[in-house]
């Protein structure tokens, strides 16, 4: 592929300084905002993340901040989720759906205060919903985009990395919770939390003065333990199950498709825009739903287009993200699969961008 032209429309981070410092290899943008995705290689960062410890520069993650007496009552209008019982100081994955029950984006829901949530998106233009709900039901709300920068730091040495930086008491902090940490006189947002299943931290960087700080402070505390710049890693999502939007989902997705049916509550989210549209396709349940596939044979090329997938001369599905994983030497997939074809042990044909293979419809996603 050519190389990416740089523009005032394609946004550096406040961490840019230090990805291009490590070595970059290649971005992708994720919106409108760089986002490294190799740094040596995508199979070499994915062993180095599994082992050590890792600094992602997930500043694409872009927050959305709802404050204002209103800014609880709208939380609840975007999502299938019941937020009632969520208090102060806690993360939530969050699918966000459309009138008719449609999938806008997977966000990580951060709730700061009462009056205070930030809605940390995934790749799509959520601020523009959000804004226009606020404005036709004229809410007493304001929803902007501060500049806060998360950088993950994730791998099985993580804790100790972050606990050096930020001090004993961040050991404490629990799964999907975050604390107020100081670094350099100010206090952070540091959550348990990532995209990855290798354990680690978010930390939510206000402004752009600190983040090269931060950044350093991180890579020379865990040099030692072997830190490096990394960032998502599309085998490791892969074998952990963590959805792409704009990749696994789009907006002609449910969640219950998607498989995110656990993170809906939808006879109790009273407000939720799509709430009667999921309360009639969950009723019939999904037709067709996000599965782990293994597809057989050597590496597969990268999937930059929906590979369909064929069982008994008919289409059934299509395969959306795929990669070779060297831990369990096939390759592994992500893919919705029709319910006649979704049942573990089916095998079925993927039409990958060179050929035909054979795959399995897998129990469960590897890790
Ligand atoms: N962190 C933050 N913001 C984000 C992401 C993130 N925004 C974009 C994108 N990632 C949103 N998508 C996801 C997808 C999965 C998870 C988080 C964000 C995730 N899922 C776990 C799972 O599915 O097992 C845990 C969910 C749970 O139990 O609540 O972590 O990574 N800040």
């Amino acid at each position: 592929m050519a190389l990416l032209s740089p523009s005032r429309r394609v946004r550096r981070t406040p961490f840019s300084d230090g990805v291009e410092a490590a070595g970059v290899k290649a971005y992708t943008v994720y919106n409108r905002m760089l986002l490294p995705t190799v740094f040596e290689s995508v199979e070499a960062d994915y062993h180095h993340l599994k082992r050590h410890v890792q600094v992602w520069d997930v500043a694409c993650e872009r927050q959305v901040e709802l404050r204002g007496p209103d800014s609880a009552r709208l939380a609840q209008m975007l999502t299938p989720r019941d937020l009632r019982g969520m208090l102060p100081g806690r993360c939530a994955y969050m699918p966000i759906v459309d009138e008719t029950g449609g999938m806008l984006n997977d966000p990580v829901l951060v709730k700061l205060a009462e009056d205070r949530w930030w809605v940390s998106i995934a790749d799509s233009d959520l601020m523009l919903w959000i804004k226009g709900i606020a404005n036709g039901y004229r809410l007493d709300v304001l929803v902007d985009e501060p500049n806060v920068s998360p950088l993950a730091v994730q791998g099985p040495k993580a804790e100790d990395l972050v606990a050096r930086v930020f001090g004993e008491a961040v050991r404490s902090v629990k799964f999907f919770r975050f604390g107020l940490f100081p670094f350099e006189g100010r206090d952070l947002v540091v959550a348990r939390s990532g995209y990855s299943k290798q354990g680690g931290f978010e930390i939510y960087v206000e402004g752009s003065d600190i983040a090269m700080p931060l950044w350093d402070a991180l890579m020379a505390a865990g040099e030692d333990l072997g830190v490096r710049a990394g960032c998502p890693n599309l085998i490791e999502r892969i074998e952990s199950g963590l959805l792409s939007y704009g990749n696994d989902m789009t907006d002609d997705n449910t969640p219950h498709e998607c498989g995110l049916g656990r993170f809906c509550d939808t006879q109790t989210a009273i407000g939720c825009i799509g709430r009667d549209a999921l309360l009639r396709v969950a009723k019939e349940g999904p037709v067709k739903q996000v599965r782990a596939i293994a597809i057989e044979g050597d590496r597969v090329p990268g999937c930059d287009r929906p590979w369909s997938i064929v069982a008994g001369g008919q289409r059934v599905g299509q395969v959306t993200s795929a990669a070779w994983s060297p831990d369990h030497g096939t390759n592994v997939a992500i893919g919705m699969v029709r319910m006649t074809h979704w049942d573990p042990g089916t095998r079925i044909e993927v039409e990958t961008a060179d050929g035909m293979r054979s795959a399995v419809v897998q129990p469960g996603f590897w890790a």
